[in-house]
C-alpha cells in the first residue's frame, strides 16, 4: 500500500458521509449497479448474502444513508458503518473491525468505471460487504479477523493473514445444496467476476484449507486464478478460532504458492484449465 494521508483529522480516519451532498447522477450510478447485480446474483449469491440485502432494504433507491443502515445493522449484530475517505492504514482498519465497526468509503465510481476501478468505492463497500454483516456468524468472523490482524502486525505476519481476508471475505465461494454460491464482496460487486467465478473453466475451485490459503499469492488486477470454497460460515469461524502463532511459524518454513498453483493435497472441486480469458481487456471491480 502506498503512503496514505489522513484527510479526516481524526485518529480513526473517520469522516462524515454527507448523504445530502450526493448528486442525482451519483444516485443513478448506484441504482444502475444495484439493479444489474441484484438480477445477476439472484441464483449466484449465497442465501445469507441475499437475506442481508433484503433485510437492509438498502439500496434499490440510491446510495444508502449510513445512519439508516446502522439502525438495522446495530439491531442485527451490533456492527456499525463508519465513513472513511478511502483506504486506511492496516492498523486503523483492524482497530475498526475489532470494535465491530466497518470502515466504508463514501464516494461512488464514475459512470465510465461501472465495470472496474482500482480502489474500493461505496458500492463495493456497502453492497459488497454490509449484507453479510447482518449475519451473526459472519459478523463475529470479521471481528476476529480484526483482532487477528492487530496480532499479525506485531508478528510480522500480515502478508499471510491478508490472503485469508482476500480468499474469504473478498473472493470466497460457499457450497450449498443447490451448488456453489458467491459470498465474497469483490465478486458480488463485479459483474464480470460474478459470472466468471462460477461458470468459467479456467480458475481452480478448491475446498477451504487455512494454511493453503495463507501460502497462496493473489492477483489484484485480474480475475482470480483460484477460489476457495467453504461449507458454511461456521467452518470459517471455527477454523480461524485458534491462535495463529504456530501457523505463522509453519508457514515461514513453506514456500509461497502461485495464484493458480495445484497441490496433490488440494481438495479439488474443479481443477482450472488455466486458460486465459479472451475477448476483453477489462479488469474486475476492485475489492
Ligand atoms: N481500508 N477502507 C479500507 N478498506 C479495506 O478493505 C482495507 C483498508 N485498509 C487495509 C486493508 N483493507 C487491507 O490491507 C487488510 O485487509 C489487510
Ligand atoms: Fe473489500
Amino acid at each position: 500500500m502506498g503512503a496514505l494521508v489522513n484527510k479526516s483529522g481524526r485518529p480513526d480516519w473517520s469522516i462524515e458521509q454527507r448523504w445530502d451532498a450526493y448528486t442525482r447522477a451519483e444516485h443513478v450510478t448506484w441504482k444502475t449497479l444495484f439493479a444489474r447485480q441484484a438480477a445477476l446474483l439472484k441464483n449466484r449469491a449465497a442465501p445469507e448474502f441475499l437475506a442481508g440485502v433484503a433485510r437492509l432494504g438498502v439500496a434499490a433507491d440510491g446510495i444508502p444513508d449510513f445512519r439508516r443502515l446502522n439502525d438495522v445493522l446495530g439491531k442485527a449484530t451490533g456492527f456499525r458503518i463508519v465513513a472513511v475517505p478511502g483506504l486506511v492504514p492496516d492498523d486503523v482498519f483492524f482497530e475498526h473491525l475489532a470494535h465491530r465497526r466497518f470502515p466504508s468509503t463514501c464516494f461512488i465510481r464514475k459512470p465510465e468505471q461501472l465495470d472496474y476501478l482500482e480502489e474500493p468505492d461505496v458500492f463495493h463497500d456497502i453492497f459488497g460487504h454490509v449484507p453479510l454483516l447482518v449475519n451473526p456468524v459472519f459478523a463475529d468472523y470479521m471481528v476476529a479477523y480484526g483482532q487477528g490482524g492487530l496480532k499479525a502486525l506485531k508478528q510480522g505476519a500480515l502478508e499471510k493473514l491478508s490472503r485469508l481476508y482476500w480468499y474469504t471475505v473478498e473472493f470466497g465461494l460457499i457450497a450449498t445444496r443447490s451448488g456453489l454460491r458467491i459470498y465474497g464482496s469483490g465478486i458480488v460487486s463485479s459483474k464480470g467476476e460474478s459470472e466468471y467465478c462460477l461458470d468459467h473453466a479456467a480458475p481452480n475451485r478448491l475446498g477451504f484449507d487455512l494454511l493453503r490459503i495463507m501460502r497462496t499469492r493473489y492477483r489484484i488486477d485480474a480475475f482470480q486464478e483460484t477460489y476457495f470454497v467453504i461449507d458454511g460460515f461456521e467452518q470459517l469461524f471455527e477454523a480461524t478460532r485458534p491462535d495463529f502463532t504456530p501457523y505463522y511459524a509453519t508457514l515461514a518454513t513453506l514456500p509461497d504458492l502461485a495464484a493458480g498453483a495445484g497441490l496433490p493435497t488440494d481438495r479439488v472441486l474443479h481443477r482450472g484449465t488455466g486458460a486465459k480469458r479472451r475477448g476483453t481487456t477489462r479488469k474486475p471491480a476492485a475489492s
